[in-house]
């Protein structure tokens, strides 16, 4: 399929763009009314397992917006559920598993995925999202990293300490990185997979990083990022990877020189230290505070403006520092993205000039 809009590919590897590509991260999901109209139908893991579902869901934004990039509809607790847990969706409460992994022991209790099997839905929505796509925009396949997929397995949900999943760290460090290696091994053949079902571009999310020291992240995060990455490049060396380690200030160098193409940074981080630490090859993308979608319009462009200024015209994808929240105005977003691509072409010609 020849891709009519290739501009984020090419932001992703550092080369010059006539205007900066952009995407949001949770664009598709509940401040959509047309995605809750579809989710009081379907419970949301029955959405993510039907490609029908998953695919128009995954088009909802890109029929919106002008968007340059849809992202598959799936979610990165897919994997622990592959390997045996159960998974719920509450509302207002977000993803509970059933029976969390309490104590090493229990790690016995996880199977051996066949990733082909366990999880061939999201290759089948994939290959669908690529065909009504039809090319206008390369699609986004990502999964979770493997310390933000164990601190959902141990914790069982959501939480502000993570306190179970980090007391791992010193009371069973070894059991977790057991653990974390699988987890890396099922990625691995996950985002594989999905490269071969049509994704141009693949995301890493690490949302939990930030729970992590510098030290901790360097034996519990950084290690199966690497891997991940390097076996990926083995096998589909064009394919670009971002990376988002949310929080982790202190791994921006680390990660651009475990071989991503692009560190996605939150709205925490600035982006001209993120460019001194990652160097000149390496893209960022980001990072706008979600909170400025609560805004006005023309505060929503003056911020994009800010925002473009400090990352600069080249390897560049804007996006916001985390995901939308649910109670976002659509127009807002419109707002975010018209705004991104207007000034963006205007400081490009100016800087071509
Ligand atoms: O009620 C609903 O309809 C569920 C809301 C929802 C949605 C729309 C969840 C529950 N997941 C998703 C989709 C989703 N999740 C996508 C789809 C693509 C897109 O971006 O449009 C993606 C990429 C994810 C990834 C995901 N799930 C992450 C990483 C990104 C991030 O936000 O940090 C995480 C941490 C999850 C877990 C998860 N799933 C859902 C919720 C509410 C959460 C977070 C729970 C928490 O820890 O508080």
């Amino acid at each position: 399929m020849t891709l009519q809009n290739d501009l984020i590919l090419r932001a992703a590897r550092s080369e010059a763009v006539p205007r900066t590509p952009v995407w949001m991260m949770r664009q598709a999901g509940r401040y959509l009314p047309e995605y809750r109209a579809l989710r009081s139908e379907d419970e949301f893991f029955t959405v993510c397992r039907t490609p029908e579902l998953a695919a128009e869901v995954t088009l909802q934004p890109i029929e919106r917006f002008p968007l340059d990039a849809a992202i598959i509809f799936s979610d990165i607790l897919v994997v622990p559920q592959a390997l045996g847990m159960d998974v719920d969706m509450v509302r207002g409460k977000g993803p509970v598993f059933t029976d969390p992994l309490e104590s090493p022991d229990e790690l016995a209790r996880l199977v051996e995925p066949d990733v082909e099997s366990a999880l061939g839905y999201v290759a089948d929505a994939i290959q669908l999202t690529v065909e009504r796509l039809a090319g206008r925009v390369p699609l986004i396949g990502f999964c979770g990293a493997p310390w933000t997929l164990a601190a959902y397995m141990i914790e069982g949900s959501g939480s502000k300490s993570f306190s179970r999943a980090r007391s791992w760290l010193y009371r069973h460090p070894d059991e977790l990185v057991g653990l974390l290696d699988r987890l890396a091994n099922v990625s691995i053949e996950y985002l594989d997979m999905q490269i071969r079902a049509g994704a141009n571009l693949l995301q890493v999310f690490d949302s939990w990083a930030g729970m992590l020291g510098p030290r901790e992240f360097e034996r519990f995060a950084l290690p199966t990022l690497q891997r991940i990455r390097r076996e990926i490049g083995q096998r589909h060396p064009d394919v670009p990877v971002v990376v988002f380690a949310k929080g982790a200030h202190y791994a921006l160098n680390d990660l651009a020189e475990a071989g991503f193409n692009v560190v996605s940074l939150d709205w925490t981080m600035d982006p001209r230290q993120a460019r001194k630490e990652v160097g000149p090859n390496v893209a960022l993308q980001g990072n706008l505070d979600p909170a400025l979608l609560y805004a006005e319009p023309e505060v929503i462009r003056a911020r994009v403006r800010d925002m473009l200024a400090a990352f600069g015209p080249v390897g560049h994808i804007a996006n916001l520092g985390h995901g939308m929240h649910p109670d976002h105005n659509p127009d807002h977003a419109g707002a975010f993205i018209d705004a991104v691509h207007e000034v963006s072409e205007e400081l490009i010609a100016v800087a071509a000039a």
